[in-house]
């Protein structure tokens, strides 16, 4: 089979990879990257979407090099002035991005839809292809932990760096949420669709908790594969591995495999982790992305792998 479009379920920065080597080697237009928000948070009066930011500065060739999410070359001084104030300087907002969350926060203030914000922002940014926000209502991902009890995402993930023991997910008010028709439509006319080595639980879970979403995946005409996040019984980043164990899990590919269950067509697991069995077609290939040109050639080799049916 033939893939013309592609649509990629993501989450920050392992997503956002994924979605970078699909943006270099897809034409114009034929990328869709959904994206989570459960991460998203107000916070000193802003409305910040670190998962979508993330994504959108890795397409737009602007994103930190090593930590993977903010503003290359980013300055503090705003930072700096808040401490003085003695301010929360516990998200490190650096001063370029902070452009990105004033420009957001006044569109939502005058009530434009997350989605219409993020196509002009992205725009903006020179991106040729589609990001969407997983939907327009607020979803916020929150953690229970035995700690600090329940606690929002970025309390748990940055101001207490993810050491809490997590004992459940949830993602509140998703009940009321809805999937937008661009969702809709991403999902209905892709002729793939890749679930990116994002963490399951906290990145791709509220994306498929989104009341339609699953029926649409299930639904649709595309070929759905995902890739795993855990290689050799790790996590290639963040704490994935971790709330695998907290939670029971046996930290595999395979049991990520498992948590995706009827959704997927088949899974990419890591090379390096030698011939493993899944309860459906499975391909072994090398799934770490250092350079841009890892992500382009990944992307192709899983491509390819659809293409070939899965064989
Ligand atoms: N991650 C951190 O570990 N520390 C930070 O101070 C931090 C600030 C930050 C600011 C803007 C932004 O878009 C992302 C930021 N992140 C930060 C990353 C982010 O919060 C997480 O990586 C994701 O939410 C998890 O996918």
């Amino acid at each position: 089979m033939a893939i013309e479009n592609v649509t990629v379920l993501v989450g920050g920065v392992g997503g956002a990879k994924l979605a970078h080597g699909l943006a270099q080697i897809l034409p114009p237009g034929r990328l869709t990257v959904i994206v989570n928000t459960g991460d998203d948070f107000w916070h000193m009066g802003l409305k910040i979407c670190p998962d979508m930011d993330t994504v959108m500065y890795t397409l737009g060739g602007a994103v930190d090099p090593v930590n993977g999410w903010g503003v290359a070359g980013d300055t503090t001084a705003m930072l700096d002035m808040l401490r003085r104030y003695d301010g929360e300087t516990w998200f490190r907002l650096g001063d370029r991005d902070l452009a990105t969350h004033l420009m957001r926060t006044e569109a939502i203030r005058r009530g434009e839809r997350l989605t219409d914000i993020t196509k002009r922002l992205a725009h903006a940014l020179g991106i040729q292809h589609t990001i969407l926000p997983m939907t327009n209502a607020d979803v916020p991902t929150m953690v229970d932990t035995v700690e600090y009890g329940e606690v929002a995402f970025q309390e748990y993930f940055v101001r207490h760096r993810w050491q809490p023991r997590l004992k459940g997910v949830r993602y509140a008010g998703v009940e009321s949420a809805s999937v937008t028709i661009e969702i809709r439509d991403a999902i209905l006319y892709a002729d793939a669709i890749l679930i990116a080595p994002s963490n399951p639980w906290l990145s791709i879970a509220p994306i498929l908790s989104v009341p339609g979403m699953r029926n649409l995946l299930i639904n649709c005409r595309a070929r759905r594969v995902a890739v795993t996040p855990i290689i050799g019984g790790q996590a290639i980043k963040g704490p994935a591995a971790k709330l695998m164990d907290e939670l029971g899990y046996e930290v595999t590919p395979q049991t990520v495999a498992k948590v995706y269950g009827g959704l997927i067509d088949g899974f990419v697991y890591d090379s390096s982790d030698g011939e493993q069995n899944f309860p459906m077609p499975a391909a072994g290939l090398d799934t770490i992305m250092r350079t841009d040109a890892d992500r382009a050639r990944l992307a192709r080799e899983v491509l390819a792998w659809i293409e070939g049916d899965l064989q």
